[in-house]
């Protein structure tokens, strides 16, 4: 006696950078869940388990429609044993009772409000809870000493956790192109991170500025903080040396959060697919690079292993031909 079942059943590459992934998400609740207990793993500094997560739910937002049955999950990539219980317990219960006992739980409260201040990561923040903080009260009873960026934060909490829209964003990129070309004329400055990929909020607002002349880039990111800071935008700002690259929180109506990139033009092409995101699907790009084609990439360049040489592009297009990759535009980056 035989049985016969026609089930239908999706079919997704392994790596997030094969695929295109919108911004429109079939199966939110899933991978809602999945995010969260993605976050909860990265915030107790459990990379691996967070990164499984996110692959996860990163393979659920690619699919076209809702997920109904376990049963069409078969064959599909990235689902570990964890993340499909998970998955099964939403479409059996309605919910995961391991991302709602999550939320409720008092250390991930208590590690997401302090890590909400900005210049505060996951090790600081567990050691604060070790020592029985776990409010923005308790952390200034306790008379810890905080740094400037901690001091900052604090001081701008509601202002830095409070979403940036993309009104917002368009605001913000009239004054750094002001800076920008203020200070260097010539210069250009893109707009990245998710913004590009066509977000409408995002904590934060990033911008890659480079000059079509190699070499004239060269010191602009201190002119054009210093501009900033001139004309009063400038709340606080991290500038680190080698990677040219500056956070600063600008005094407008509100305090925002803003990342700049300066890049020269040689190294344009990879700073701006390396900085546009998302996270997901620039580590999978890096993984791709590495384990299918034995190649280094990185925001500065493209290095071939085997060759041992360079790969120059001056577009993200040539830099996919170069992986052996379909172009995936900024839009379709949202995994
Ligand atoms: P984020 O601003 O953190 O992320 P985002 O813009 O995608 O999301 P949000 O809307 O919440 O701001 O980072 C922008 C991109 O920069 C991100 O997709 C990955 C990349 N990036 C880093 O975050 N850090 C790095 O050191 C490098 C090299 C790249
Ligand atoms: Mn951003
Ligand atoms: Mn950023
Ligand atoms: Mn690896």
């Amino acid at each position: 006696q035989t049985s016969e079942a026609e089930v239908v059943v999706f079919s997704v590459p392994s790596y997030a950078c094969q695929r295109r992934t919108t911004l429109e998400n079939h199966n939110a609740v899933l991978t809602d869940a999945l995010a969260l207990l993605a976050e909860n793993a990265e915030l107790s500094e459990e990379e691996g388990r967070g990164v499984a997560f996110r692959r996860a739910a990163a393979v659920l937002k690619a699919l076209p429609r809702p997920v109904t049955s376990m049963t069409e999950l078969r064959g599909l990539p990235c689902l570990g044993d964890h993340s499909l219980r998970v998955i099964k317990d939403i479409l059996e219960n309605g919910a995961s009772s391991e991302a709602e006992s999550t939320k409720q739980s008092e250390r991930y409260k208590a590690l997401k409000v302090l890590t909400g201040i900005f210049g505060v990561g996951a090790k600081t923040a567990d050691r604060w809870i070790r020592e029985g903080i776990l409010g923005l009260q308790q952390l200034q009873e306790s008379g810890q000493t905080l740094n400037r960026a901690q001091q900052a934060g604090l001081e701008h909490y509601d202002d830095l956790n409070q979403p940036v829209t993309k009104a917002d964003a368009d605001v913000i990129s009239e004054i750094v192109e002001r800076a920008v070309v203020s200070v260097l004329p010539g210069a250009q400055m893109t707009l990245i991170g998710g913004f590009r990929r066509g977000k409408l909020s995002g904590h934060d607002v990033d911008f890659l500025i480079t000059h079509p002349e190699e070499g004239r880039e060269v010191g602009l990111m201190p002119k054009v903080v210093s501009w900033l800071e001139s004309q009063g935008f400038l709340l606080y700002q991290k500038t680190t040396r080698n990677s040219e690259r500056s956070r600063s929180g600008h005094k407008l109506w509100r305090a925002v959060r803003v990342d700049l990139v300066v890049s020269p033009i040689s190294q344009f092409a990879f700073a701006l697919l390396g900085w546009t995101g998302s996270k997901l699907f620039e580590r999978e790009l890096r993984r791709w690079a590495g384990h299918e084609r034995n190649m280094s990439l990185s925001s500065h360049a493209l290095y071939d292993n085997k060759q041992r040489i360079y790969l120059r592009a001056t577009s993200e297009e040539e830099i996919f031909a170069h992986l052996g990759l379909e172009f995936i535009p900024p839009s379709e980056r949202n995994t």
